[in-house]
């Protein structure tokens, strides 16, 4: 099939807007004390003028007396535009800005090229949100200090759990340079995002040698376009590379030959990709290699890598996703869910001061609902990273909506009780409880060369909402919504509100027809979409939902597999006990009879039907939403979104139809409201 070549532009698509009162500021713009032919700042006031060009029709005049670098003594500024200038650091920090208007004047300050992008990207959100400049006063700070894209994009063009299309980066084990990419880290860098990943973690055949003299130019040229909008680049590495690519027989950390051959590579990878800021490593998961083979450590394989990069300034970003992917299904004691801590909690302190522990929101795998990984925060002396997923693996496939900002911001509001304050993931994260600066938030991202970059047009508010929440952690999912709403659709009152609601309820609406109370994987194995209630329950992934005639879920107790345990108190207590395990995640907690009453006063088996019922009557909800703004967005986006709904009704009433036959035949307990089941 032919590459799609064109796209769309997105949240930046700078359509005419209403001016209010924004016009004025975009005539004369004065530069102070940044270097007029830096990349960023080029780029960024190139994006200042084909933003206001397109929106307002404005035309931005350089003011050659001040354009110059500053000599710090320069004289205040009285005109009516836009002041663009670099301040000490104090109360903005890296990558922070301020923008200030008074008399006419609208000042943009910061202390980097990096804050003057992000401050620039925030004026045209307000000229594109029709907010208004004049009296503006704002202090942005990035509560993270990395802000990631993981993509999981195969070198021969495929891209491992990816809805929309093939790679951008990657076409016939090449590198793709062009246009789109330029695109893309606009994009990116507009909503704050300042490090990406561009293979898969997954590096095998041609991707092992993305570190070789084969691709260094190319990478080197994307490491280029990204550092133009504040971005570093990173790779994912195959930890068995000295073997593969012709070094030592063996890749175990501690060997001298093997320690030499990292320290040339790295010498040279560093030397040839100038803008590198380092490497993803998924190590000893599910069959990718790592130091366990030599029998050591996780810390023994990421300090290594750590040490050899330390010199360039990179750093060994190490993924916690490592458990036993060859259960047997009849094994009550192996938990999946309590590997991640199991496997890292003992060398809490020692990973090296450039090592960053990547970890999944859950402890199983990005499932619609489950609880907190117990090891946030349960780390006390290691930096960690928060890992999310944007793409909709097990949410949709970017076919159903499911809006994922306010699971995030669930998971970063959670109180792990680590420290006696600043204990939340967000505090843990950023950096905030143990004030480490490697630290922060990565997502897997859900873009691919379909004209609309995410398959579906809704789900590109979890590609845009992923990156404004990873910067500014207190705003709200709707908050972010009607952002993006407003800057890809329309600023009209009813598309807003409409659109915003259709998003803010698609989680808990697909929750509701997929699996039930946190129990999670009752998908299509392999593909994960579409229902399969016993799928996994008997192959060797560790994903069971234990249903049997008298009940559902997971002993996680103390007398199960011991998993709520890993958390400080209250929450150990409040997990390990049924009658205060939050009910939205009882399942994945305890095993349960069918016939347990639960809190609003239906049985569990009870509200199995309902919620399955209630799930399906929603997304018909959600498309009579959908069509009630017919002609307020543009044709296509109507008819693609309309399209997929179509899908997501039919995938809906599948998993009704099959969750509730199946545990009506398992349990034996008829539908109280004599609803059709099969
Ligand atoms: C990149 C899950 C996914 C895999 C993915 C893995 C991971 O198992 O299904 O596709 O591999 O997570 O996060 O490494």
């Amino acid at each position: 099939m032919a590459r799609e070549k064109r796209w769309t532009q997105l949240w930046l698509q700078y359509k005419p807007r209403r001016d209010c009162g924004n016009a004025a500021y975009f005539g004369r713009v004065v530069i102070r004390g940044f270097d007029r032919d830096n990349a960023v700042v080029k780029n960024a006031l190139a994006e200042l003028q084909k933003g206001i060009g397109g929106m307002l029709g404005a035309q931005l005049t350089e003011e050659e007396r001040t354009a110059a670098l500053a000599k710090g003594s320069e004289p205040p500024v009285q005109m009516q535009g836009i002041l663009l200038q670099r301040s000490q650091a104090g109360e903005i920090r890296e990558e922070g800005y301020r923008i200030e208007e008074a008399n006419g004047l609208l000042t943009l300050s910061a202390v980097d090229e990096n804050g003057l992008l992000y401050g620039i990207f925030h004026i045209l959100r307000v000229v594109a949100t029709e907010g208004s400049l004049t009296g503006i006063s704002v202090l942005v700070n990035p509560d993270n200090p990395l802000r990631m894209y993981n993509h999981w994009d195969n070198m021969d063009g495929s891209i491992e759990r990816g809805y929309s299309g093939r790679s951008f980066f990657f076409e016939d084990n090449q590198i793709t340079v062009d246009e789109r990419i330029v695109d893309y880290a606009r994009m990116a860098a507009s909503i704050g995002i300042n490090g990406v990943v561009i293979n898969n973690v997954n590096v095998k055949n041609a991707a092992t040698y993305l570190i070789t003299d084969r691709y260094f130019d190319k990478a080197a040229r994307l490491a280029e376009i990204f550092a133009g909008y504040g971005i570093k680049f990173f790779l994912s590495l195959n930890f068995a590379a000295p073997i593969e690519l012709g070094g030592p027989d063996s890749a175990d950390p501690l060997e001298p030959s093997v320690i030499e051959w990292w320290k040339g590579k790295m010498k040279e990878v560093f030397n040839r990709i100038p803008n590198l800021g380092g490497f993803l490593v998924k190590a000893d998961s599910e069959g990718r290699p790592g130091p366990f083979t030599y029998g050591r450590t996780q810390a023994d394989g990421a300090n290594m890598l750590a040490d050899i990069v330390k010199p360039y300034g990179g750093i060994i970003i190490w993924r916690c996703f490592v458990y036993n992917c060859t259960q047997d299904w009849r094994d009550y004691k192996t938990d999946r869910a309590r590997a991640g801590y199991d496997n890292f909690i003992q060398m809490d302190g020692d990973y090296h001061d450039n090592v960053i522990l990547q970890i999944k929101n859950g402890p199983m795998d990005f499932q619609i609902r489950e609880p907190v990984s117990p090891l946030l925060g349960g780390l006390k002396k290691t930096n960690q990273m928060l890992e999310v997923q944007v793409a909709q693996e097990y949410t949709g496939h970017q076919i159903d909506v499911c809006y994922l900002i306010p699971m995030f911001k669930e998971v970063l509001d959670y109180r792990t009780y680590c420290a006696p304050e600043r204990d939340t993931v967000a505090d843990v994260i950023s950096g905030r409880t143990m004030g480490n600066k490697y630290a922060g938030i990565a997502a897997v991202c859900n873009t691919g060369d379909d004209e609309n970059w995410t398959g579906s047009d809704l789900a590109a508010a979890n590609f845009y909402g992923f990156g404004r929440l990873a910067f500014s952690m207190s705003l709200t999912a709707k908050d972010i919504a009607q952002e993006w709403i407003c800057m890809s659709f329309s600023t009209d009152r009813q598309v807003v509100e409409t659109i915003t609601g259709i998003l803010l309820t698609s989680r808990e609406t697909y929750e509701k027809y997929t699996s039930p109370l946190g129990i999670g994987w009752m998908v299509t194995p392999h593909e994960h979409y579409g229902c399969s209630v016993d799928g996994y329950e008997y192959s060797c992934w560790g994903t069971y939902h234990r249903a049997d005639h008298l009940g559902i879920g997971v002993d996680r107790s103390d007398k199960g597999t011991g998993y709520a345990e890993q958390y400080y108190e209250p929450n150990a207590s409040m997990y390990n006990s049924i009658d205060s395990c939050p009910e939205e995640l009882l399942l994945f907690f305890h095993h349960v009879p069918y016939n347990h009453m639960l809190r609003t006063g239906k049985t569990l088996i009870q509200h199995i039907y309902d919620s399955h019922f209630e799930g399906v009557e929603e997304v018909e909800g959600m498309i009579a939403d959908w069509n009630s703004i017919e002609g307020k967005v543009p044709e296509d986006t109507s008819r693609g979104v309309r399209e997929r709904f179509d899908r997501q009704l039919y995938n809906a009433r599948e998993w009704r139809d099959q969750v509730n036959s199946y545990f009506y035949r398992k349990s034996g307990i008829a539908d109280e409201k004599g609803r059709v089941i099969y």
